[in-house]
């Protein structure tokens, strides 16, 4: 144990580690054109869900066990799914209820009924805007739209600043974050301005490992090549988000690509590399151009969430505790292959080393090794019998704080 300064989390960051699986939702005019980047040229006519219902959207989230919702309100092609005062590319010039819908504010709705956080996307690269090219009247204009956005829909969870098209271009910042610190000071933000979220580094979903919450540089965007974005006005505890589509190489819906939805094999190895090794998973499942999610990409992630259920809401066994060694005996001899271990970041990531151990009789063997745990660490082994599990810490800062040491038999 050394005496070293421990960064730790704001109770937003604390909140917001344990929602750890989101609901990404790309939707846009995008949806409409079978593409992916709009160049901000698609007539707002194109724009016409035939039945749109967010709650299907969130619903969904819901009943898959997601803990946040977070909604693409303009992507780079500029075009807004609000009622904004901004600019007539919106929802307002398309046939959509006559040009009266606000597809955030069905969102906000759906989320507040159903008791889930929701967050907004709100791409700083903009294609449509006239004023893009002239730096201090796109500040004022973006600015105007964040405004609206952060103020006209209740609480927001996070608000997610994508770097994609905006290399080499310096919005403000300053004034970015101050008007999310006035208007929505819980919110996290991710990736840009002062990040309280970083982005992993990569669109497949999958955080490395050790992946600890401390960073002092992010990558930007996926066309920087390089992990050189400092984070100065950035809090030293600034955990991962990784984000990736249900549907390989996709962020919005295209027609007759169901082959590339992902499998429940393919979504659990995700799964177990973002959750998994303690950071946050951002799935996208984008709807369909009836503004629905699509039948099988439903399903998938109905199955997903029971999956995750069946392997564990029910363990075998489940301690919490301080200091260098705990021992978790289990009810009677039983098969093992999972073992769950949190700890209390709240007092900091403190663990840096360590290893699982099974125990039968006076027999010990040694499962994992392993160093970071943060959040949350999932470890799986081959099957073995054992009628006690034991954690011990090998290298640690200050005294190691266990949240949850979880013994599983999750099988086939
Ligand atoms: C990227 C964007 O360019 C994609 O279209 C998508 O929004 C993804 C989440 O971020 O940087």
């Amino acid at each position: 144990m050394t005496g070293e300064i421990l960064a730790k989390p704001t109770p937003e960051q604390l909140a917001w580690h344990d929602l750890e699986l989101g609901m990404f939702c790309h939707f846009g005019i995008n949806t409409f054109c079978n593409q992916e980047w709009g160049d901000g040229s698609d007539p707002p006519g194109k724009f016409r869900p035939t039945s749109l219902d967010a709650r299907d959207w969130v619903g969904t989230a819901k009943e898959a066990g997601f803990g946040y919702f977070i909604l693409t309100a303009k992507h780079h092609d500029g075009f807004c799914l609000w009622q904004t005062g901004t600019t007539d590319y919106s929802v307002r010039s398309s046939p959509w209820k006559n040009g009266k819908g606000d597809v955030v504010a069905e969102c906000a709705e759906a989320c507040a009924e159903l008791g889930m956080p929701f967050g907004i996307y709100l791409s700083p690269w903009d294609r449509n805007a006239p004023c893009y090219h002239d730096k201090e009247a796109y500040d004022d204009f973006y600015a105007a739209q964040l405004t609206e956005l952060l103020t006209g829909y209740g609480p927001l969870v996070e608000i997610w600043f994508d770097g994609a098209g905006s290399e080499g271009r310096e919005y403000d910042w300053p004034r970015i974050m101050e008007l999310v610190k006035k208007h929505q000071p819980q919110a996290m933000v991710f990736n840009m301005g002062e990040p309280t979220v970083r982005w992993v580094g990569n669109e497949d979903g999958v955080a490395p490992y050790p992946c600890w919450n401390t960073a002092k540089v992010a990558r930007q965007s996926m066309y920087t090549g390089d992990m050189a974005k400092w984070l100065p006005e950035t809090p030293p505890w600034v955990p991962a988000e990784c984000d990736v589509s249900i549907r390989k190489g996709s962020w919005f819906w295209h027609p007759g690509e169901e082959h590339k939805l992902r499998s429940l094999d393919e979504l659990l190895d995700i799964y177990y590399r973002s959750v998994g090794h303690g950071a946050v998973l951002l799935l996208n499942v984008p709807p369909d151009d009836r503004g629905l999610l699509p039948e099988a990409d439903k399903q998938r992630v109905l199955e997903f969430g029971a999956e995750i259920r069946r392997r564990f809401s029910r363990p075998l066994a489940e301690i919490r505790g301080e200091g260098n060694e705990l021992v978790l005996k289990l009810p009677r001899p039983s098969l093992v292959d999972h073992v769950i271990l949190m700890e209390e970041i709240a007092h900091g990531e403190r663990v840096r080393e360590y290893e699982l151990w099974a125990g039968r009789g006076d027999e010990w063997t040694l499962l994992v090794q392993g160093s970071a745990i943060g959040h949350k660490k999932i470890d799986r082994f081959t099957p073995l019998t054992a009628d006690r599990l034991k954690l011990r810490v090998t290298r640690s800062v200050q005294r190691p704080l266990i949240r949850a040491f979880r013994a599983y038999w999750v099988g086939e």
